[in-house]
């Protein structure tokens, strides 16, 4: 394809709380790497987001706090925004799901979905809490997850292994009001009918991946998706806020916050055109078929943006009128934990972007975070790691080989840039790796690889550096002035390369280095290929140099260690003992434990944490489906003895039976260990 103009959206943040370094990894950096690599190529690119401001996190907020969901979205949404801004995000416009004209564009979208009859309205069976009355959309419903048994699973998706589900899917449902159990009843709702769109999908997701080389891991869950099969998906919910429902009869019911917050990525950039005086120039972003239109995410938002929008978008491109593009690539990331555990609001666990950027500046944050982006798997931010790569690659490698750049021709040359002459053969492999370089990283930002990019950009600084030390120039400065000359002069040349080749990963730096090496404009609007190229003129004079990189003290570590563990948000305290209501011995003896022993094991298609195991009970087989394949490799299974519940009511999870329950450690962290027993226990013993 030969693209005139990409698009590129991150996904939009709920404002209902505040960002942390987990969001940031990602979506949000590798989208802000990726515009700024494209925009110093002089590419045509926009690049959108904004808050998603509907939806029942936001509602559950506010009664909690006796607010307005408005409250509280006018709280998050500014704090967000400036966040983002102090990190560094270039977005062309960050706009909100609250506003009229994104209200009325998901009407547009649902009314005409409407009127083409792609809607299906269907009476079906919610979970309803008589106390409070109403029904429990989303999140005002917890339970337990079909798919991997976390405890605190929603009514429309399960945080910890992001499976979508339906809330009557949930286990031992609780309305998150008041905690009592729901009833079910019946409601009509609007259903999409995602199933009608399976093979399309399947083709297009089959054609782009090719294309554009999609993602080992968005493909798995592309996969298990359609392995499973799509359902026709409620897209209309019984809340007061967000998106009235269109369609009369139906007012008192609002659109389900997915479906209108995708939608949120067009009204975003219908904003940005009417900010900018051209009400219609979003459609050359939306619309025209030469744009490339690119969509970060993390991975628990892979279904809603490799499946559900695109087939939304497909649906409206039915009825014929003006014609959607779709996503050409989904690169979403896996999750970052912090300090070797998951980010969590509830546990307080992590740091909020706000307070980290109060200890520290941006460009170090995003250099670590870039480094160990969770581009194929789950990946860590740890404190002393941080400040391993501020001081041992920032400041030790980049900023030291420009500090002694500069210092030399302060010295030396008088700050001015002295000639180059003829070059030995060392400056001659020096020049050819510098003229490499912006295709080769160029490349991997071309193919989101993005943690590659910023290693070989640094490897530049590297490079340089041992330059720097095998031409000898304070030898040469005495011996062969006009060699130590050349060798300052391509130094130099190096330290504009490498603002121009950092700018996306540490843009405030570069600017403030090229502010130093006296050029006009920003490091970007140079251009990304031109730092292959030696354009520092012989004479120009530099300005004086400063210190760029700051180490990050050992002290400076422990004030922030020192915050964590002070504030709310502290290292997860061992938390008071929660036992559940006593029992009886008769309720206890109710429960019948036995020794099982695993005779095969298999992982589930469509999940990441199911196993499948074939159990022997004494003289029974049985299957049960255990969310554990995380922790264990379904060979590591076979032969152990294990206790399970056999007594169990059989369920169905993922369509499959499971004739009991395993028992397993779930440490607060959410590792789950197996308890087993000596293999020399025969299976069918009871156990008490
Ligand atoms: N607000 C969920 C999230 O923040 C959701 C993303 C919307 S993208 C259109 O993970
Ligand atoms: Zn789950």
């Amino acid at each position: 394809m030969n693209f005139q103009r990409t698009l590129v959206t991150a996904a939009l943040p709920y404002a209902n709380g505040v960002l942390h370094l987990g969001h940031l990894a990602g979506a949000y950096l590798p989208a802000d790497l990726y515009v700024r690599y494209l925009r110093s190529r002089k590419r045509d690119v926009v690049f959108i987001c904004g808050s998603d401001e509907h939806g029942v996190a936001i509602t559950v907020t506010a009664e909690k706090e006796h607010i307005t969901p408005q409250a509280v979205v006018d709280r998050y949404h500014p704090m967000n925004k400036s966040a983002f801004e102090k990190f560094g995000m270039s977005f062309d416009n960050y706009s909100r799901t609250s506003l009229p004209i994104h209200h009325r564009t998901s009407q547009e979208f649902f009314t005409h979905f409407h009127r083409q009859g792609v809607l299906k309205e269907k009476e079906e069976l919610q979970l309803y809490c008589e106390k409070d009355a109403m029904f429990l959309a989303d999140r005002y419903v917890e339970g337990t997850c079909p798919n991997c048994k976390y405890t605190q699973a929603r009514g429309d998706q399960c945080e910890n292994c992001g499976t979508w589900l339906n809330q009557t899917e949930l286990v031992d449902p609780k309305c998150k009001l008041c905690g009592t159990t729901p009833v079910v009843r019946k409601t009509t709702h609007w259903y999409f009918p995602l199933g009608d769109f399976q093979k399309r999908l399947q083709a297009f997701i089959e054609e782009r991946s090719k294309r554009d080389r999609w993602k080992e891991n968005v493909l798995r869950y592309c996969e298990s998706w359609f392995k499973d099969g799509l359902q026709d998906r409620a897209v209309t919910r019984d809340l007061s806020w967000g998106v009235r429902v269109p369609v009369p009869g139906f007012e008192d019911k609002v659109i389900y916050v997915w479906f209108d917050a995708v939608l949120g990525y067009i009204s975003s950039t219908m904003e940005w055109g009417e900010q900018r005086g051209t009400p219609d120039l979003w459609r050359k972003y939306w619309q025209q078929e030469d744009t490339k239109y690119v969509a970060f995410i993390g991975k628990d938002n892979v279904v809603f943006h490799c499946i559900v929008f695109p087939a939304m978008l497909m649906a409206w491109n039915d009825g014929g009128g003006e014609q959607f593009i779709l996503p050409e690539n989904v690169p979403a990331n896996e999750f970052l934990n912090f300090e070797g555990q998951k980010f969590s609001k509830s546990r307080g666990w992590g740091i909020d972007l706000q307070d980290f950027l109060k200890y520290f500046p941006a460009d170090p944050l995003r250099y670590t975070l870039a480094l160990n982006l969770p581009e194929s798997r789950d990946s860590d931010f740890y404190l002393k790691d941080f400040q391993a790569r501020t001081n041992n690659e920032l400041a030790a490698i980049f900023g030291n080989f420009i500090n002694r750049t500069l210092a030399f021709t302060e010295k030396t040359f008088h700050g001015v840039v002295p000639p180059c002459g003829p070059l030995g053969k060392i400056d001659k492999e020096m020049t050819a790796t510098l003229k490499s370089l912006p295709a080769t990283i160029g490349t991997l930002y071309e193919r989101y690889k993005f943690r590659e990019a910023v290693i070989e950009t640094m490897n530049l600084a590297r490079a340089a550096n041992k330059y720097f030390n095998d031409s000898e120039p304070w030898k040469t400065s005495k011996e062969n002035p006009e060699q130590c000359a050349t060798t300052l002069h391509l130094c130099l040349q190096i330290v504009r390369s490498l603002a121009i080749l950092f700018e996306p990963v540490v843009p405030f730096t570069a600017q403030k280095l090229w502010t130093t090496l006296n050029l006009p404009g920003t490091p970007s609007g140079e251009g990304w290929e031109s730092a292959g190229e030696l354009r520092l003129a012989e004479g120009h004079s530099l300005n004086k140099a400063e210190i760029l990189v700051m180490k990050i003290e050992d002290q400076q570590i422990d004030n922030v260690i020192q915050a964590l563990s002070g504030t709310p948000a502290s290292p997860a305290p061992v938390p008071a003992l929660d036992v559940k209501p006593t029992i009886t011995l008769d309720d206890f003896k109710k429960i019948d434990f036995r020794v099982a022993k695993v005779l095969a094991a298999e992982k589930v298609s469509k999940s990441e944490k199911l196993i499948k195991l074939q159990i022997e009970i004494g003289s029974e087989k049985r299957q049960i489906l255990a969310g554990i394949a995380q922790y264990y490799k379904p060979e590591d299974l076979v032969g152990k003895s294990i206790v399970v519940v056999a007594n169990l009511q059989p369920v169905k999870l993922m369509g499959q039976e499971s004739q009991g329950m395993l028992l397993a450690a779930n440490d607060p962290a959410g590792k789950v260990t197996i308890v087993s027993v000596s293999e020399e226990v025969p299976s069918g013993s009871v156990v008490r």
